[in-house]
């Protein structure tokens, strides 16, 4: 009788342990369950990671996604760690942040590309938000961050360029997303991929009242297929430091007689996270004359000159991290930092980087 008892109650003791363990595994995961639910229908051939081999018996995935939630609640202010993105997305992604769908074929194989220095806390929360929006696209894609090493003035467009060379020579991607890191989607209707013209996605932007500013602008988030982008001889090499490189880009695509593509004003809604002006990225003042000169540079300057140094890849389960130098010249910041130490020695050099940059004319035009 009491062993019957004793039995009885060490049953019951490993089925609350069991029953224990189950609710805190849920409760932990309650998130990425809601992503899970993208993956319900496997089986074993679709398996393949976005390394290996497509299950080729897959049918190809709608046109319209159907996991899609819409609207979306974007929220920066919160802490977030990259640790937190990777435990809340990771289990989904293969090293380098690489994902593709498993119920069905990726209509489109897409390297998204973010040109990037120095801001880790805009990029935690990017991906903590884009790699879900992602994979409910049901995109075969990749995330490259394409850091820019050193001081030197920024150069946006080089980054991309630079980004489209080495995720091509990852994987054989037809699609190709630039996207600012600042820069996150509050609607996922707005699909991450290209169309039979250059798209661009970020039209309605919080810090722009979301209102396009002006009709033939291309900078936040665009997308190229690979033909496009060769069509167009890639981004210029040629524009340091703030603005005017997306422009650049947008008047290639119109004299390559190609349009831009938009998603609608509803669809295309973002929120910027707010940040002061990064330092070595001043508004360049030569821009608007550069403008000028897209049609005559346009078939020397682009991805056929590009030369850069990769200095590093790492891939984190989130991310591919390419560190690369762009040869960039010394901010002329650093160089009255410099100037201050050594005053002789400097000379030469200042004079030679602060000529390349200025033109007076147009150092006072107002940027957006
Ligand atoms: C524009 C910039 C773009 C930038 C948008 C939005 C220029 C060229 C001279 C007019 N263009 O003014 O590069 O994407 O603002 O910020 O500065």
């Amino acid at each position: 009788m009491l062993k019957t008892f004793f039995s009885l109650l060490v049953c019951l003791a490993a089925f609350s342990l069991v029953c224990f363990a189950l609710f805190l595994f849920y409760s932990e995961n309650r998130k990425l369950f809601s992503i899970a639910s993208l993956n319900r229908e496997t089986n074993p051939e679709e398996s393949a990671g976005p390394t290996g081999r497509p299950g080729k018996s897959l049918d190809p995935c709608a046109d319209v996604p159907p996991n899609l939630q819409g609207v979306l609640q974007v929220e920066f202010r919160t802490n977030r760690t990259l640790q937190d993105v990777r435990n809340h997305v990771g289990p989904f992604l293969q090293q380098g942040g690489r994902y593709r769908p498993t119920s069905c074929r990726a209509k489109q194989k897409v390297a998204v590309i973010i040109p990037f220095r120095n801001r880790y806390e805009h990029l935690t929360h990017w991906l903590y938000y884009l790699h879900p929006v992602l994979m409910r696209q049901q995109l075969d894609y990749g995330v490259y961050v394409i850091n820019q090493d050193g001081d030197g003035v920024f150069n946006r467009a080089k980054l991309m360029n630079i980004g489209f060379v080495e995720a091509l020579k990852e994987y054989d991607y037809d699609c190709f997303v630039f996207s600012d890191v600042d820069l996150v989607p509050i609607d996922d209707r707005n699909l991450y991929r290209c169309s039979d013209h250059p798209r661009h996605l970020s039209v309605a932007v919080d810090k722009f009242n979301f209102i396009l500013p002006y009709a033939t602008i291309f900078g936040g988030v665009s997308a190229l297929s690979e033909q496009q982008f060769l069509k167009v001889n890639g981004f210029s090499n040629t524009f340091w430091g703030w603005g005017g490189e997306d422009d650049d880009m947008s008047q290639r695509i119109s004299y390559r007689r190609m349009f831009i593509s938009r998603p609608d004003s509803v669809t295309g809604r973002y929120k910027m996270i707010k940040h002061k002006r990064d330092s070595h990225n001043d508004p360049n003042p030569r821009r608007i004359q550069k403008l000028r000169e897209t049609y005559s540079n346009m078939d020397k300057d682009g991805l056929n000159s590009l030369n850069y140094t990769v200095r590093e890849i790492r891939k984190d389960l989130l991310y591919t991290f390419v560190t690369v130098d762009v040869q960039a010249d010394v901010d002329p910041d650093v160089s009255v930092s410099e100037f201050n130490q050594s005053k002789s020695q400097f000379k030469t050099s200042r004079t030679k980087n602060v000529s390349n940059l200025v033109s007076p004319a147009i150092h006072n035009s107002k940027a957006l």
